[in-house]
């Protein structure tokens, strides 16, 4: 039985990943805030199946005992302070947890089980105001803000690690991908909740920053099941998971309106403090290793998953 261990398990991807790792099998540990209830995240349906490792990310002790207890086959490092926008306001708690406890955990692992295989979830954001577009697994790191700045140490180290210890390393670096399990503080979320709030009349207006800003957007589960991938392949290597194309905050909200058939320029208002002080640039992936090397492919694209995003939240709203 392969023994897996996950920081981040009761996140939007960590639940996702439970759900594969379960169906093939594998002995699955988590690690989660002390006191967190298992029943009321995503993983209440499979809390008899996990085995759970209580500590915060940035408790190095708590981390060793985890990854010593367990002694993983394969580490999926997903966990993050996650909101780019609230990373200016949190810049040493952002570099705390995105950045130096990933950096202790690839030492951790090091001392503890050098044979496991690590995945990092690194981020688009590692490349800020990249000169080329779409990206790729050599674009240059150019991170424009503290959360794309800590991601790019996580993403340097797990490179380093590779490297100079000859570990099996892997950095994913993701793009933007949704589900109907990611929170409201998601732009893509917040959009299509509020587009079924608005047709159910439980709300009247949504309030938005850029809507000219350019995103490449993948479906989740998608994502997800590039992570495994990753790390079945026979060589530790960096991988980007994206579809490929460039779609902007309007045409999410043009999608998610017309699925609830309601005209958004009625409802939709501009909301200034809602703009970031630095925004990337044509973040775009270019997912062609993925695709030669594992045969990676996304089934879901970009009208599909605005438009599941939608009929989801309307099916949540009316109950
Ligand atoms: O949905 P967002 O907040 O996602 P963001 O900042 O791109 O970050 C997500 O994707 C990254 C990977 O590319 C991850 F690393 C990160 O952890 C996270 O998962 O914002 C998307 C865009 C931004 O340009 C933002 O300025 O939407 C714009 N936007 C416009 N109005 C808004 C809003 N974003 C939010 N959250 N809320 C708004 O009202």
């Amino acid at each position: 039985m392969v023994r897996a261990f996950i920081t981040g398990i009761t996140g939007q991807d960590g639940s996702y990943l439970v759900e594969h790792l379960l169906h093939r099998k594998y002995e699955v540990h988590g690690f989660v805030r002390p006191g967190t209830d298992i029943t009321h995240t995503h993983l209440a349906d499979h809390a008899n199946d996990i085995g759970f490792h209580e500590g915060d990310l940035t408790d190095r002790d708590a981390l060793e005992r985890a990854v010593s207890t367990i002694a993983p086959d394969e580490v999926y490092h997903l966990a993050a302070q996650s909101h780019v926008g609230h990373s200016f306001e949190a810049a040493e708690e952002t570099l705390a947890l995105n950045g130096m406890a990933t950096v202790s955990l690839l030492e951790i692992i090091r001392l503890a089980c050098p044979k496991a295989r690590f995945l990092n979830a690194a981020s688009s954001e590692i490349f800020g105001r990249p000169e080329t577009t779409p990206q790729d697994e050599t674009t240059p790191l150019a991170p424009v803000n503290p959360y794309g700045c800590a991601k790019a140490l996580g993403t340097q180290m797990t490179r380093l690690y590779r490297e100079a210890h000859g570990m099996f390393m892997v950095n994913a670096i993701l793009y933007n991908h949704e589900s109907p399990r990611r929170p409201e503080r998601f732009v893509p979320q917040k959009i299509c909740r509020a587009a079924a709030a608005i047709k159910l009349g439980q709300q009247k207006e949504l309030r938005l920053g850029d809507l000219s800003a350019e995103r490449d957007w993948s479906d989740a589960r998608d994502i997800v099941r590039g992570l495994w991938l990753a790390l079945q392949h026979h060589r530790p290597d960096d991988f980007i998971f994206a579809s490929g194309e460039a779609h902007t905050v309007q045409e999410i909200v043009e999608i998610a309106f017309e699925t609830v058939d309601i005209d958004w320029k009625k409802h939709v208002k501009r909301d200034q403090s809602l703009l970031r002080p630095a925004e990337p640039n044509r973040l775009v992936g270019n997912p062609r290793h993925a695709r030669n090397l594992l045969d990676w492919q996304p089934e879901t694209d970009f009208r599909q998953l605005i438009i599941g995003l939608t009929h989801a939240a309307l099916r949540e709203l009316n109950c």
